[in-house]
C-alpha cells in the first residue's frame, strides 16, 4: 500500500533532513513515504551518540517537556509528566492485522490489514505538521548478534527517542547492518497532535502532546508496528512490546525459536556453579524484584541479565540459549523502595528518565511506597501542589522510571553477550491467593507447557481453598501474543521436541499464598532464593522431590529454611493441595480451553485429562 494523504492533491516542498549519505534504498523509500504522509517540518536522522542524546534533552527542558532534577540528589535525571489521558497501554486499542483473523485469535483485537491502515492513514496524514520527524535505527539485542533484530523507529517524539536511546541500541552501527540488507522492522510513529492545523495555523505545543484516539496496530506478516495518538510507554517505545514480543513472536515462530515475557538471571552457587533461568510473570507478580533479587542465603548470588522480556533460540550444542534484547529498565516506580528492591534503587540514582513521579520541593522524585512516611509537600505527578492526606496519589501508580541496564549494581559482566546464555530452568509465576504451591517441577516440557499456557491471576484474594476470579495470562503473554495464542502453545512443544533432553526443566512458583486469616505465608522478596535454590539443587540432582497431582514439590525438608521464621502450619498450607478445588479449576481450564476452538494442540489436552485422573476424579 502506498502511503498517501487522501486529503492532498498538490505535492509540497520536501522537509530539510539530516540524512546520512549511505541509506538503504527501502529505508530511504519508507521515510519519504512516511513524510509525505505526516508532512513534518524536519526529518532528523538519530546516530545514537551521546551529542545527539544531550542536544535533544535541552530542546525538551526549553520547551518545558522534561523537568531538570536536582543534580545533587539525581545527576543526569529528568520528569516528564503525562497528559491524564495518556498514562498507560491501552490493550483495548492494540490490534493484531493478521490476513486471517483465525491468526489472531481469541485473545487480541484482530482488524483486517487493509481496512486498518486505510483508517490509519486518515489519522497519520498531516500528522506530524509543524514537528521533526525522528529517524531512529536500533538493534533489540547487542548490535550485529545472532540472536538480534533490527529495526527503525520513525516518530515526532523528542521524549520517545530519548527513551529509545536507553532502552534499545540506537544508531549507525545499527543504520549500516540495515544497509548492508540486513531485515528490519518497520516502526512507525506518531503522537497524533500537529502544531499546524489544516488551515496552515501554527498553535503552541503542549507539555505532552498526545491524540484522544490511539491505535497501536501490528502487521505481523508484513513485519510493520503502526502506533498513533500515545507517547506513553509500551504504546510508543516501539522496540519493546510492539517488536520484542508481539513482532517477534511471530518472527520467532516463523524461524523455530522464542520471544518471551520473561526476566533472565544467573543464580550462582557457594561452589559457584552458575545457573541461567528465564521466569515469565503476569504484569504486577514482583518479576524487577526477582531480576534484581538480593539473596539471603550466603554464599547464593543473583545477577541481573534482564527485567522484562528474553529471546531463547536453541543454538549449536543442542541447548536453549537467551539475550535479554533489550538496553534498558521500563520499571514501574510506585512500591519500588531500599526495602523492596534495593538494586533498582541503587540502579536509579542518576541518569534517569522519570514519568509521572511525583516532585519534593528540593527537586528529587517521590512514589508511594518509596519511604513509610511521604514528604509534608510534593507536586504531584499533574503538576498540582500535594500533602499527605489529600486523597489521592502523588505519583501516578503507573509512574516508571527509564534507566540503562548497565547502571544496574546486579548487572551480569557479559550481560550483552552475543550468544546469550545456556538456559537451566524455565520458571512460570502468577499472584495466586490459593491453589497453587510455593514451587513445584514439571514432570516433564509437555507438562511445563501447560503450566505456562494456564498461568492465572486472581482477581480477588480467595480464601485457602476457594477458587476466586481467575485471569488468565498464559505464559504471561495475553496482551503481547502476536499471533493464535493456542498455535503459540503448539509452538512450545515443537520447540520442546527439537530440544529433547536437551531442555531446559520447567518450574512454577507462587509468591503470593495467603492463610484463612487473608496473611500472605512467604516472606518472599530477598527469601525467594531459597526457591531457587531449590530449583538449582533439582538441576544438579541434588535435591529430594517427591510426586503430587500438580507436579513434584520440595520433600520433606529439602526447601532451605534455616533461620526463617515460617510455622511448620504455614509451611503445609503453602503446599496444601485441595482436590476439590483443583478439580473446579480443571473445569475452568476446559472452558479456557475451549475458547480457542479446535486450535488447542491435543497435547495440553491430555495434560488436562492426566491432572484430573491425579487429581482422583474418574
Ligand atoms: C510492562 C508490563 O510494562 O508487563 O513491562 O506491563
Ligand atoms: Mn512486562
Amino acid at each position: 500500500m502506498t502511503l498517501t494523504d487522501p486529503r492532498r492533491t498538490a505535492p509540497t516542498s520536501s522537509p530539510a533532513s539530516t540524512a546520512p549519505a549511505a541509506r538503504s534504498s527501502e529505508l530511504r523509500a519508507w521515510v519519504d513515504q512516511v513524510a509525505a504522509l505526516t508532512r513534518p517540518d524536519r526529518i532528523v536522522w538519530c546516530d545514537g551518540s551521546a551529542a545527539e542524546r544531550h542536544a535533544l534533552t535541552k530542546q525538551l527542558l526549553d520547551e518545558g517537556k522534561l523537568i531538570r532534577l536536582n543534580g545533587e540528589y539525581r545527576p543526569g535525571s529528568y520528569l516528564a509528566r503525562s497528559a491524564p489521558d495518556d498514562v498507560a497501554r491501552v490493550e483495548s486499542r492494540t490490534f493484531i492485522c493478521s490476513r486471517d483473523r483465525d491468526d489472531a485469535g481469541p485473545t487480541n483485537n484482530w482488524a483486517e490489514p487493509t481496512a486498518m491502515k486505510a483508517e490509519l492513514i486518515e489519522h497519520f496524514a498531516g500528522s506530524m505538521r509543524g514537528r521533526t520527524m525522528y529517524v531512529v535505527p536500533f538493534s533489540m539485542g547487542p548490535v550485529g548478534g545472532r540472536m538480534s533484530k533490527l529495526g527503525v523507529q520513525l516518530t515526532d517524539s523528542g521524549y520517545v527517542v530519548l527513551n529509545m536511546h536507553i532502552m534499545t541500541r540506537v544508531g549507525t552501527p545499527a543504520l549500516e547492518l540495515i544497509d548492508a540488507g540486513e531485515p528490519w522492522v518497520k516502526a512507525l510513529h506518531s503522537v497524533g497532535a500537529p502544531l499546524v492545523d489544516d488551515a496552515g495555523v501554527r498553535h503552541d505545543d503542549v507539555d505532552w502532546p498526545c491524540n484522544p484516539e490511539k491505535y497501536i496496530a501490528h502487521f505481523p506478516e508484513t513485519r510493520e508496528i503502526w502506533s498513533f495518538g500515545s507517547g506513553y510507554g509500551g504504546n510508543a517505545l516501539l522496540g519493546k512490546k510492539s517488536f520484542a514480543l508481539r513482532i517477534a513472536s511471530v518472527i520467532a515462530r516463523d524461524e523455530g525459536w522464542l520471544a518471551e515475557h520473561m526476566l533472565l538471571i544467573r543464580l550462582t552457587n557457594p561452589a559457584g556453579r552458575r545457573f541461567h533461568l528465564a521466569a515469565a510473570f503476569p504484569s504486577a507478580c514482583g518479576k524487577t524484584n526477582l531480576a534484581m533479587l538480593r539473596s539471603t542465603l550466603p554464599g547464593w548470588s543473583v545477577e541481573t541479565l534482564g527485567d522484562d522480556i528474553a529471546w531463547l533460540r536453541q543454538g549449536t550444542d543442542g541447548r536453549l540459549w537467551a539475550i535479554n534484547p533489550e538496553a534498558g529498565f521500563f520499571g514501574v516506580a510506585p512500591g519500588t523502595a531500599a526495602t523492596t528492591n534495593p538494586t533498582a534503587m541503587d540502579t536509579i540514582w542518576g541518569n534517569t528518565i522519570f514519568t509521572n513521579a511525583a516532585l519534593t520541593d528540593d527537586g528529587d522524585v517521590w512514589w508511594e511506597g518509596m519511604t513509610s512516611e511521604a514528604p509534608a509537600h510534593l507536586v504531584d505527578w499533574t503538576g498540582a501542589d500535594w500533602v499527605p492526606g489529600i486523597g489521592r496519589p502523588a505519583a501516578h501508580p503507573n509512574a516508571r522510571f527509564t534507566v540503562a541496564a548497565a547502571q544496574c549494581p546486579s548487572i551480569a559482566d557479559d550481560w550483552e553477550a552475543h550468544d546469550g546464555v545456556p538456559l537451566d530452568a524455565i520458571v512460570f509465576g502468577g499472584r495466586r491467593a490459593s491453589n497453587v504451591p510455593l514451587v513445584l517441577e514439571a514432570r516433564d516440557w509437555a507438562h511445563g507447557v501447560f503450566l505456562g499456557a494456564t498461568i492465572a491471576s486472581e482477581q480477588t484474594a480467595a480464601a485457602e481453598g476457594a477458587v476466586g476470579e481467575l485471569r488468565r495470562d498464559p505464559f504471561a503473554m495475553l496482551p503481547f501474543c502476536g499471533y493464535n495464542m493456542a498455535d503459540y502453545w503448539a509452538h512450545w512443544l515443537e520447540v520442546g521436541e527439537r530440544l529433547g533432553a536437551s531442555a531446559p526443566a520447567m518450574f512454577q512458583v507462587n509468591w503470593f499464598r495467603k492463610g484463612a486469616d487473608g496473611r500472605f505465608l512467604w516472606p518472599g522478596f530477598g527469601d525467594n532464593v531459597r526457591v531457587l535454590k531449590w530449583i538449582a539443587e533439582r538441576l544438579e540432582g541434588a535435591a529430594a522431590a517427591q510426586a503430587s497431582p500438580l507436579g513434584l514439590v520440595p520433600a520433606e525438608g529439602a526447601l532451605d529454611l534455616d533461620g526463617l521464621d515460617v510455622s511448620a502450619d504455614d509451611l503445609r498450607t503453602l503446599f496444601a493441595i485441595d482436590s476439590g478445588s483443583w478439580l473446579a479449576e480443571a473445569e475452568l481450564t476446559e472452558e479456557y480451553f475451549a475458547s480457542f476452538g479446535d486450535r488447542v494442540p491435543l497435547e495440553l489436552q491430555t495434560q488436562l485429562a492426566a491432572l484430573r485422573t491425579r487429581l482422583g476424579s474418574r
